[in-house]
């Protein structure tokens, strides 16, 4: 496949700006190497740079969006439609994955016996939970200011509950398996997309985690493949709801930089 970027060191995909092309100089260990590129597909990838203020302008409204998320734990019942949780769902499948292996499975439920069924297993292990001290006094302690307990109305009232599956393993349709790579990592950044959109979209959600969560795969009839990474409840937020008064960590908190200028 012809590579100019490679080939001829004078032109190429991110030559856009008008610079000299540094390609040659910088690496000498093309990727794809000529023989990689005649072994597998690639494509140019070109994206428009921009200048740095306009990076920053972009920056600071993510930012300012990004904060404006809450996790919130009083959905209205109001329905949403089904094609914003399939934008979702899309949007949080762009995520990089461990080999492009997308080991994820994203479950949507709108029905009320299935979401009543799943409210009554989630409670069931939260009252463990809660009331019978599976979470010891250091977990309860760091709860406390959430004021989190084993009641779980949300999700029989949110109009959707997405439930998200890791495939620990990929099952082929013939019954045969290969192995995923870096399944937590992957799936964990396709939770932070759908996070992301869902509120981009202007509705809210909640990462929840009902432990153990086993019981949805078998509500949910899922292939022993699957394993419940994490739910989410998705809908507007309930008119009025008051959610816990956070401070996110100022920068510095959470930031090391290693400057080299
Ligand atoms: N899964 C329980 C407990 C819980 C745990 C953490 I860590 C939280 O940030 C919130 C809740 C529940 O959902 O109540």
């Amino acid at each position: 496949m012809p590579y100019p970027f490679v080939e001829s060191g004078e032109t190429g995909p991110m030559s856009d700006t008008g610079q000299k092309p540094e390609g040659r100089a910088l690496y000498r260990h093309p990727y794809p190497s000529p023989d990689l590129a005649a072994r597998h597909p690639f494509v140019a990838y070109e994206r428009q740079r921009v200048d740095d203020q306009t990076m920053r302008d972009r920056a600071e409204s993510f930012r300012v969006s990004a904060d404006g998320r809450r996790s919130v734990r009083m959905f209205s019942s109001d329905p949403v439609p089904r094609d914003l949780i399939e934008a979702a769902v899309a949007a949080a499948s762009t995520a990089p994955s461990g080999a492009h292996k997308q080991p994820w499975t994203f479950v949507a439920v709108s029905d009320p016996a299935t979401k009543s069924r799943i409210r009554e297993a989630a409670e069931a292990e939260e009252r463990t939970n809660y009331l019978e001290n599976r979470m010891n006094a250091e977990w309860q302690e760091a709860l406390a200011p959430l004021g989190t307990d084993h009641h779980k109305e949300f999700l029989e009232v949110a109009p959707w509950l997405v439930v998200l599956f890791e495939q620990r393993y990929e099952l082929r349709p013939d019954g045969s398996t290969r192995k995923n790579y870096y399944v937590k990592e992957s799936v964990g950044i396709a939770a932070g997309l759908f996070v992301a959109a869902v509120h981009e979209m202007g509705l809210a959600t909640l990462p929840h985690t009902p432990s153990p969560m086993a019981f949805l795969r078998t509500v949910l009839d899922r292939p022993e493949n699957e394993r419940p990474f994490v739910m989410f409840p998705v809908g507007h937020p309930l008119r009025g709801l008051l959610v816990p008064d956070l401070a996110r960590k100022a920068l510095e908190e959470v930031l090391v930089v290693v400057d080299g200028t």
